[in-house]
């Protein structure tokens, strides 16, 4: 049976990158809602209801395990996916909250997302039931998104902006940095530079392949051939530069695209 992994559009492939390299033998479905994307804007009752569309399709696909990549749709309908699922659920809110708390020494830790993750407050509360007595500044980054999608990953307009929301104020609070957002990850040298290179940055795609290949141990879910595994695609929809942008995220050749409407 295969991992199923989901996202709002084409970030989440960070997180399969991530896990190829983690667990290289394990085969793998992911499916994007690249019709429907950007999550990051819309209403909690609207996510809600399109993650659960999605959660759907894919336990009909005989998955052994769910991966919520998309730190939106993990902030405010990880619980929704949760209830009805009967096979295990993993979130990059919880994997990415757990690292930071691991990594801080101060107890300062930074969040950046987007708007609907921000305001959610779900890293917060994460953190929080887990560790009290940490201190968690947030910081919406809307425009991250866009930029990384044009692959302006070391450009003039991306480090000015990364200067505007990551503003001395805020850094100087924080030693760790959680990359709350599928796309930041492909930010990390610059975000380094802005902050300056002795920020922790948590990449919350590396936190929940590390949490996933503990939960495939502990319940004996790993597969146990060794033959190549089996990757497919599924998307809502196959928008202009689907290829290119999604290589960029996935850091090798996509093949097997399949579209589906929900
Ligand atoms: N995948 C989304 C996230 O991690 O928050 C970002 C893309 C979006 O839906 N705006």
């Amino acid at each position: 049976h295969p991992i199923g992994v989901f996202d709002s559009g084409v970030g989440g492939l960070t997180v399969v990158r991530a896990l190829m390299d983690r667990l290289p033998f394990e085969n793998i479905v992911y499916f994007g809602d690249t019709a429907r994307v950007p999550y990051g804007v819309k209403s909690v009752s609207t996510i809600q209801h399109f993650t659960q569309q999605i959660a759907d399709f894919l336990l009909q696909q005989d998955v052994k395990l769910l991966i919520i990549a998309c730190n939106t749709m993990a902030a405010v309908a990880a619980d929704v996916v949760r209830a009805k699922s009967p096979v295990p659920v993993l979130d990059v809110i919880e994997a990415g909250a757990k690292n930071a708390i691991a990594r801080t020494r101060s107890g300062g830790i930074g969040v950046i997302g987007t708007p609907t993750t921000i305001n959610s407050n779900a890293y917060a509360r994460a953190i929080h039931q887990l560790s009290p007595d940490k201190h968690v500044y947030s910081q919406a980054c809307p425009l991250f998104v866009p930029l990384v999608e044009e692959g302006w990953l070391d450009h003039p307009v991306t480090r000015l902006t990364a200067q505007e929301y990551l503003k001395p104020v805020f850094v100087e609070q924080i030693d760790t940095l959680v990359l709350g957002c599928t796309h930041y990850p492909l930010l990390k040298p610059l975000l380094l530079d802005v902050t300056g290179d002795r920020m922790q940055l948590v990449d919350s795609a590396l936190s929940i392949a590390d949490q996933t290949a503990e939960l495939l141990q502990a319940q004996g879910l790993a597969n146990t051939s060794r033959a190549m595994p089996d990757y497919r695609y599924v998307v809502t929809d196959v928008p202009v530069k689907f290829q290119t942008i999604g290589e960029r995220f996935l850091g090798r050749s996509l093949n097997r695209i399949d579209r589906v409407e929900l």
